[in-house]
């Protein structure tokens, strides 16, 4: 990193302390293991804003596929359809569940099957703060996950 940039973080981060004290904590992070011969899966966990202010996920990456993304799930007529979603808002304080049959984090095109005891490296992107990064554990049932 050059000197310049350095000296342009270090003004932002003194100039701005109430977008930086924006805080996403990430519970329960679980990655569903890929089914035979599927090179897609999903990812869920509990999402808290812990800070005082709003925060917006405008998108989310992670270590094994560039095809990353936020799906919410849809019914209609009883057929479940997923569409992405662009801005995930949180309000200070509250607390949302990306869980099987709702919201997830999609990852597609996997270059390699993913199993149990593995993990995955998943961050949030979020407006006008550094990303949330999370290690999330790669498992076939939620039933099997230690909670800690
Ligand atoms: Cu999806």
């Amino acid at each position: 990193m050059r000197r310049q940039t350095l000296f342009l973080l270090t003004s932002v981060l003194v100039l701005s302390p109430q977008i930086w004290a924006a805080d996403l904590s990430v519970s329960d992070a679980w990655v569903r293991a890929t089914p035979p011969g599927k090179m897609m899966t999903a990812a869920y966990a509990t999402l808290q804003n812990t800070s005082n202010a709003t925060l917006v996920i405008t998108g989310v990456t992670s270590d094994v596929t560039a095809h990353t993304s936020v799906h919410e799930t849809l019914t209609n007529r009883d057929r479940a359809t997923m569409r992405p979603v662009q801005r995930l808002t949180l309000n200070a304080g509250e607390r949302t569940h990306l869980a099987p049959g709702g919201m997830h984090i999609m990852l597609m095109k996997l270059s390699e099957p993913l199993t149990d005891a593995q993990s995955v490296d998943i961050c949030f992107t979020l407006e006008n703060n550094e990303p949330v990064c999370n290690e999330f554990s790669v498992t076939k049932h939620r039933a099997s996950m230690k909670h800690h």
